[in-house]
């Protein structure tokens, strides 16, 4: 399972990270769907702003160890909390995106859900065919994840030898419930991360330092 850290050596900044995403946002106020309904122009513009910021952005030396361990491993499954599409660009293939994808659009009329690369938006709010106001296709606080997404997750978690989370802070739930679930399920648990995090003390192993370096190493 991977967080905003394994996009960080990308150049994008993290969420709750010194200079993060959130800093001058205040995501908790932004990445929610009362924001939204307030003022959709505001919240478009955090996200316009990101997806420009994504858009300069490649994978790194974390992404590709992790798409040689999806080629190389049978039953190899990526849960990605992120929404920045690098897992993607680097040529994963199965991807669970808990928290949805920056890259596409959800009608909040007729529901229909597209893909969008366009940086800068031609127009802010952009809207869906049907004339309908358009969202970003993502996970905002307060919203459900997916529907059965959790539990195809748990599935790949339940059957898992070992589990390397990756990047994530694991504050933010039901994403971080996978890592206590995977220790329940007998996994071996290895965290790559350069800070601790409130599982560090409860995994098998911790391995301190940037995922570019340290997955390479891994693989
Ligand atoms: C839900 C998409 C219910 C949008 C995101 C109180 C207690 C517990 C839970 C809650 C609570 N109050 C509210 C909740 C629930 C809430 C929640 O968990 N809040 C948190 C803040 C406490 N969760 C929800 O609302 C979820 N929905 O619960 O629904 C429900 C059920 C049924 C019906 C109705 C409702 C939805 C959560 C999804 C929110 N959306 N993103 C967007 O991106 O705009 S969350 C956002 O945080 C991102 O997706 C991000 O991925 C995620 C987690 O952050 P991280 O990825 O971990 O990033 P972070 O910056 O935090 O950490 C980076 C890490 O990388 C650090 O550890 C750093 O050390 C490390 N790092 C940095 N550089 C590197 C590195 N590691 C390695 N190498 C490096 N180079
Ligand atoms: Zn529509």
């Amino acid at each position: 399972m991977t967080g905003a850290g394994i996009s960080a050596e990308s150049g994008i900044p993290t969420f709750r990270g010194a200079g993060g995403l959130w800093k001058e946002f205040k995501a908790e106020d932004l990445a929610t769907p009362e924001a939204f309904a307030k003022n959709p122009p505001l919240v478009w513009e955090w996200y316009n702003w990101r997806r420009q910021l994504i858009a300069k952005a490649v994978p790194n030396p974390a992404h590709k160890a992790l798409v040689q361990l999806e080629i190389r491993k049978r039953g190899f499954t990526l849960i990605t909390q992120n929404v920045d599409g690098l897992h993607d660009l680097a040529g994963s293939g199965k991807i669970l995106k808990l928290h949805g994808d920056i890259w596409r659009l959800r009608c909040t009329v007729c529901g229909a859900n597209w893909p969008n690369r366009k940086t800068p938006l031609p127009k802010i709010p952009p809207h869906c065919a049907c004339g309908g106001l358009a969202r970003p296709g993502v996970v905002w606080f307060g919203e459900p994840l997916p529907d059965g997404m959790m539990k195809e997750a748990e599935h790949a978690v339940s059957a898992a030898q070992v589990f390397l989370v990756i990047g994530t802070s694991a504050s933010v739930y039901p994403a971080a419930s996978l890592v206590p679930y995977a220790r329940q399920a007998g996994a071996k648990v290895i965290e790559i991360n350069t800070d601790e995090t409130p599982f560090s003390a409860t995994v098998d192993c911790a391995l301190r330092g940037p995922a570019g370096e340290l997955l390479p190493k891994l693989w």
